[in-house]
């Protein structure tokens, strides 16, 4: 199933669930918290409009990485892994999808994880003003959110951000064509890009070239085709902004197609709390009497185990109450 880009209505209040596309938040309206808020209950996910970061500074990195991606096996494995590069293998589980990546943490603490010391000056260092920009960016959503939420201070969620600690990723991912494809579509089946799962962070920042790929799954379990925007972002719902809002967000499952015809790049920031954070529902949205879904946990607890499972593993059901 296909669906088209359409706004929700302004008030927010309606969403007529058969002709609902992917909601799309537009950060030069005013009013568009409740639509958020929304969006983060009904989907886990929704596209952003008028950003404001410039698309010709986000195309320039994408050139380097166009560039990185085209350089031979041997160049591209001098770095590393399993941060770094990354070719077919996901994660440390087995599992593997029709994909090549490079991988970091963000954190300057996380020497090991940060491994951009391969690449080439001038993409390492779009790298680091992509991040400064996408890090405020996933901030000021947060404080959207938090506002929305009616949270006792804006920066409820947005601080785990700001806080030089935190625990982000950055992850650039290239689809190459799949040749292959045109059989296996000949047979109604499809080539797993990156296979199903949700996100563990708070959010993630997606930004895509104009080769769709990306789905979400819907509350009926269907699986809803996202039309690719490459001047838009898209932000994910993770596990951890599950946690925090007590279910009310649903961190939504999703995953990649490959494409027999054009190859995909996209650029992933995971908004990371830091390792020591507690996890756990946030007291002033809680109502009289309601319990909390999950145990507390700490970030690092989490992502210890997170980072063991398989990638459609439900990563949550281990921290649930009975
Ligand atoms: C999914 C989201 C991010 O891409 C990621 C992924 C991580 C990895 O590629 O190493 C994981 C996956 C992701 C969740 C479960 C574990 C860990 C692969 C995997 C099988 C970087 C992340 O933070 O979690």
């Amino acid at each position: 199933m296909v669906v088209s880009s359409t706004s929700l209505s302004e008030t927010g209040k309606s969403i007529n669930s058969c002709r609902a596309g992917i909601p799309v938040i537009d950060l030069s309206r005013p009013m568009q918290k409740a639509l958020l808020i929304q969006a983060c209950r009904e989907f886990g996910f929704f596209k952003v409009i008028n950003h404001g970061i410039p698309t010709k500074f986000i195309e320039k990195l994408e050139d380097e990485a166009v560039r990185f991606f085209n350089l031979s096996q041997t160049e591209k494995e001098k770095a590393g892994h399993p941060f770094g590069y990354g070719n077919k293998r996901i994660g440390p589980s087995g599992d593997v999808g029709w994909i090549e990546y490079l991988l970091f943490s963000t954190s300057q603490q996380n020497v090991s994880g940060r491994c951009t010391t391969y690449l080439p000056g001038s993409f390492k260092k779009l790298v680091d003003a992509y991040l400064k920009e996408v890090k405020m960016f996933a901030c000021d959503i947060l404080e959207l959110m938090a506002e929305g939420l009616e949270l006792e201070s804006k920066d409820a969620l947005s601080k785990m951000l700001k806080n030089e600690k935190n625990d982000s990723f950055f992850r650039i991912n290239h689809y190459p064509t799949c040749p292959n494809l045109l059989n296996k579509a000949q047979c109604g089946q499809n080539m797993i890009g990156f296979g199903e799962h949700t996100d563990p962070q708070i959010i993630s920042v997606l930004r895509s070239n104009n080769t769709s790929g990306l789905q979400i799954s819907g509350k009926d379990g269907s699986w809803i085709s996202v039309p690719s925007d490459s001047n838009s972002f898209f932000i994910n719902v993770g596990d951890t902004l599950q946690v925090l809002t007590n279910g009310r967000f649903k961190s939504v499952k999703h995953r990649v197609l490959a494409d027999s015809r054009d190859s995909r790049l996209s650029m992933i920031y995971f908004a990371g709390p830091p390792l020591s954070e507690k996890i756990a529902a946030i007291g002033s949205i809680m109502e009289d009497g309601e319990e909390s879904l999950y145990k507390e946990f700490t970030w690092c607890e989490y992502k210890l185990s997170a980072f063991k499972s398989k990638l459609a593993d439900n990563r949550l059901q281990m921290f649930e109450r009975i």
